[in-house]
């Protein structure tokens, strides 16, 4: 498959097209809307998610909740919109007038104006650099969430800490503590992934390996810093006798692998570990210097989250959903949901009766 995400964060709307999905994937509109509308809670989001109610509108590709093999575009509108027409319209906008000189250190805002000469006003590279893209992650993961539990496979995404706290009540006062002082937290979540056959992925090539492929969607998302997949890190102190798997004749007892070996699903869950950098709009602004006067200043601080581990689990959810229903279609082949299904269940059965 091939994901195209496209669209400004106060730009008129936010378009995905996917290429690729075999037909016959049922598409639920109001399980994608659900999906839509988790990416937009969690305690520590800021002031926009009260303005928007991301709705996916499919413009292509799907006819009465099926999908037809065509590309499938879909739409995600911003109605923050309505309040940038003046800066953000594509034939009119007055860009210079929401000029944002002041770049955030830990943002895409120095390097970007750098990168595509916008002089001194970083406002076009936060505008697609921004988190609201992933909305259109979510809407392309939740299409695929759906094809993958019809093959029995499930995915599931747990907070594990923000800002190196636990447990929810110590969690919801970093986050009220950090906005107080108008910083920023980061953290990590757990994605587990059940029920993937064996063998999808391959070592025969660097670029097919199922942990790489998974590594690059997650690192995609925004302020993911680290992917690690079963013991991760926790591997550099252990010996190689505490690090694997051993194969028993009733299977495996312990997942330390995280259900990947030699870049190929083992059959275990998948087990993935994502860190999530603190946002870097931060309210209180880091010492940054200002592209127009040259002068030392601080960053700008516009609107924005305070944390946003929660959404960004369900986003790495998404990216995963993606991630792997790709494989799995690379692995099987099959231009119909059916075809696809039939040949997943062969798979398992060659293994699951001996
Ligand atoms: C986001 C929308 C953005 C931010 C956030 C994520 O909206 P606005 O900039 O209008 O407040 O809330 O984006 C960032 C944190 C960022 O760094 O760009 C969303 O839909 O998730």
């Amino acid at each position: 498959m091939k994901l195209i995400t496209a669209g400004e964060s106060h730009g008129k709307t936010l378009i995905g097209v996917i290429e690729g999905l075999p037909s016959g994937v049922t598409l639920d509109e109001a399980r994608i809307n659900a999906r839509l509308a988790s990416r937009q809670q969690g305690y520590g989001r800021g002031g926009r998610m009260k303005i928007e109610t991301d709705r996916i509108e499919v413009l292509s590709g799907a006819i009465g909740g099926k999908t037809i093999a065509s590309p499938l575009a879909f739409a995600i509108k911003n109605k923050d919109y309505e309040n940038w027409t003046q800066y953000m319209d594509a034939f009119c906008g007055e860009v210079d007038k929401k000029a944002l000189t002041a770049v955030r250190p830990g943002h895409a805002d120095l390097s970007g104006v750098i990168k595509y000469g916008f002089g001194n006003n970083a406002r076009p590279v936060l505008e697609r650099a921004s988190a609201r893209e992933t909305a259109t992650r979510v809407g392309a993961g939740a299409i695929c969430e759906q094809a993958l539990n019809d093959l029995g496979v499930t995915i599931k995404g747990e907070v594990l800490c923000v800002g190196g706290k636990t447990d929810e009540e110590s969690i919801k006062t970093a986050i009220d503590e950090a906005r107080k002082q108008g910083d920023t937290l980061g953290g990590k979540c757990r994605i587990t992934v059940s029920g993937m056959p064996i063998g999808v992925g391959s070592y025969v090539q660097y670029d097919r390996k199922l942990d790489a492929i998974l590594a690059m969607h997650l690192m995609s998302v925004q302020s993911v810093k680290a992917v690690e997949v079963g013991l991760g890190t926790e591997f550099a102190s252990l010996k190689g006798s505490q690090s694997h798997d051993e194969i028993l004749p009733g299977g495996r007892q312990t997942n330390r692998a995280g259900g990947i070996e030699g870049g190929m699903s083992n059959g275990e869950d998948i087990v993935l570990t994502v860190t999530f950098k603190p946002i870097p709009t931060l309210m209180k602004g880091l010492r940054t210097v200002d592209l127009k006067t040259g002068e030392p200043t601080t960053a700008a601080s516009e609107r924005s989250d305070c944390c946003a581990v929660e959404a960004a689990t369900v986003v790495a959810e998404c990216a995963v959903a993606y991630a792997l229903l790709d494989e799995i279609l690379k692995t099987f082949g099959g231009d119909t949901m059916s075809e696809l299904q039939t040949r997943v269940n062969a798979r398992r059965s060659s293994y699951e009766q001996g």
